[in-house]
């Protein structure tokens, strides 16, 4: 057993008492290209110790308020087939309260589908990504990370396509024929008025919500650890931007987040701007919900911070 994994290096609460729940979900079963990304949350989780308390943007300490619980990985057993894994994937998460702010670290995409159908039966998905997954099987499996947005589709979600820079020709038609699918382009988003469309478009969503991101969405210049990188991409305060306009969005129910694709890399840059993402969402969620925190009785308050 190795060591527990913690946020911000704090103690974890037991799952039913926390106000977040991180999962790490430990599964490249089926990249494609560069491996490495089982590793990535607990590359992620060591990044955030590195963090200050104090979230600059928002200016306060989300971890005063706030407690978290970094769950037990979930990881395919041996020769456990794709589908009971993802299943394994489902039941798990559908356990968990609904009222805690829920983020999967993973891993691959094809990850995403079961947590999401786990904590919402419909609504919006954002996904920030390079690539538009919406193959219908690749490589033999519908369960590849070539292939989540198709599944989430096919499951009746809305989706936005944020920072999207390759594309397969069919899924460039699946997108043209189907009005649920919003395609927000990289190239596209460098004209100020796609831009401010996009900001305008995440800050008008009502109801169920999840954000989902690819770390390959980003700049490979800022991300380098990937392992399907494309150039172009998102920079650091364009990614800030969309987490503060959906998140900061009341209108909307966020049922959960994921941070998955990465590739932990000796700079650490790649897990430090994944462990940055994961503290902002924390921030940004809770923000508006202080005023339900009567006292600072968080997990930063039993650190001796001198
Ligand atoms: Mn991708």
């Amino acid at each position: 057993m190795t060591e527990e994994l913690r946020f911000q290096g704090l103690p974890n609460t037991s799952s039913d008492k926390a106000d977040v729940l991180i999962q790490p979900l430990c599964y490249e079963g089926t990249v494609s290209n560069r491996p490495g990304t089982a590793s990535a949350p607990e590359a992620i989780l060591k990044a955030t110790s590195q963090l200050e308390f104090f979230e600059e943007d928002l200016a306060w300490s989300p971890m005063k308020y706030l407690w978290p619980a970094v769950l037990d990985p979930i990881a395919p057993m041996n020769e456990e087939p794709a589908a009971a894994f993802f299943n394994r994937i489902h039941q798990r998460v559908s356990e968990l309260s609904p009222k805690a702010l829920y983020i999967g670290l993973g891993g691959e995409h094809s990850l995403t589908p079961d947590q999401v159908r786990a904590r919402m039966d419909g609504g919006t998905i954002v996904i920030i990504d390079a690539h538009a997954d919406l193959r219908q099987t690749y490589q033999g499996t519908v369960y590849s990370h070539a292939c989540p947005a198709w599944r989430l589709h096919q499951s009746g979600y809305r989706l936005l396509l944020v920072g999207i820079r390759s594309l397969f020709e069919d899924e460039a038609r699946l997108i043209k024929d189907n009005p649920s699918i919003d395609i927000w382009s990289d190239r596209d988003l460098r004209h100020s008025e796609h831009w401010s469309r996009l900001l305008y478009t995440l800050d008008s969503l009502e109801g169920p919500a999840w954000l989902s991101i690819d770390m390959d969405g980003f700049d490979p210049s800022l991300v380098p650890g990937v392992g399907t990188p494309q150039p172009g991409g998102l920079s650091w305060h364009q990614g800030l931007d969309i987490l503060e306009k959906l998140i900061g969005n009341t209108s909307i129910d966020l049922r959960g987040a994921d941070i998955l694709e990465l590739i932990p890399e000796p700079s650490q840059v790649s897990q430090t701007v994944a462990a940055k993402l994961l503290q902002k969402i924390i921030s940004l969620w809770a923000h508006p919900r202080i005023e339900d925190f009567e006292h600072p009785q968080g997990a930063q308050m039993q650190v001796d911070l001198t």
